[in-house]
């Protein structure tokens, strides 16, 4: 790796409240999200970040992978102790889309928008990912996971055949590298921001930007369930970060993230 945990440190010069006050950086792992776990349990304060140069299993959702090729590309996790009730927990995933989102538009200057739940798109591939990984306790959120996945200077080579048609990456897009040790750095200091909104239960402005920077709302999508699929229109956000969709016998209905893949269909 290019740069050690306290390199960033000195970049972030202190600027934030709660994310990053200890940054880990390994070589290889096999995810940024059992290590950050592994951490969180030996005593590590929320809010510590870990990074890998690359990830032998790095995770998807729903026991999908997350192609993770070595020098070139983002693998991030923030491990969490949020004082938020567990209700709220979808909304910490779509924070996190914010916050990379609007780091990753003002440092690369390329359009990332973002898919519910959880993807950062950049003419309508996959550029990036977030798998939240919670242990909730009672009415409490005992740990927070928040793993980034970010596809910064991958090249079209790097792409395996059977993702080309949906990934793409920021260099890709843009015919440029970027520094991933600056690009990090902004993306931290971005989330302890928006996480602090959360925090403060301002869901509303987190909402609203969410809703600014999404190409899901407006848009007729294909929700895959475990046991039936349906088509919709994507209609808005509720308080809760659940999809509130209105189906084609014009009622509505709520759709939690983690249950459901969704197909855009135009
Ligand atoms: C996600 O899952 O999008 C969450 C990805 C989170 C990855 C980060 S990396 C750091 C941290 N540590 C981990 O172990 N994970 C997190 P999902 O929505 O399930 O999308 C997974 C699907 O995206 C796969 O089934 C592929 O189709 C596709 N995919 C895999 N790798 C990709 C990549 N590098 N870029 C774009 N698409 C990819």
């Amino acid at each position: 790796m290019e740069f050690t945990g306290d390199d960033l440190k000195n970049l972030l010069a202190s600027k934030t409240l709660e994310i990053g006050k200890e940054i880990l950086v390994y070589d290889e792992v096999e995810s940024t999200n059992s290590k950050a776990n592994e951490l969180l349990n030996l005593g590590y304060p929320s809010g510590t970040v870990i990074i890998a140069d690359t990830q032998t299993k790095g995770k998807g959702r729903l026991g999908r992978k997350w192609i993770s090729p070595p020098g070139k590309n983002i693998y991030m996790s923030i491990a969490l102790q949020p004082n938020i009730p567990p209700k709220y927990s979808t909304l910490l995933t779509l924070t996190s889309a914010v916050a990379c989102t609007t780091a990753l538009r003002r440092n690369t200057d390329v359009p990332v928008m973002i898919k519910w739940p959880n993807d950062m798109l950049v003419n309508d591939k996959k550029i990036g990912g977030i798998l939240t990984e919670m242990k909730i306790e009672g009415e409490k959120i005992k740990s927070a996971i928040v793993g980034i996945g970010i596809n910064l200077n991958m090249t079209e080579e790097d792409i395996p055949e059977d993702i080309k048609d949906i990934a793409s990456s920021l260099r890709i897009y843009k015919g440029e590298d970027f520094p991933r040790n600056i690009i990090i750095v902004e993306i931290i200091k971005e989330f302890d921001r928006w996480y602090q909104l959360l925090e403060k239960n301002q869901r509303k402005t987190i909402i609203d930007r969410w809703m600014q920077l999404s190409d899901t709302i407006g848009r007729q999508v294909k929700i895959v369930l475990s046991d039936k699929e349906l088509i919709a229109i994507a209609e808005a956000i509720d308080e809760e970060g659940r999809l509130i969709v209105k189906l084609q016998d014009g009622t509505y209905e709520k759709i939690s993230a983690g249950d459901v893949t969704l197909l855009r269909t135009k």
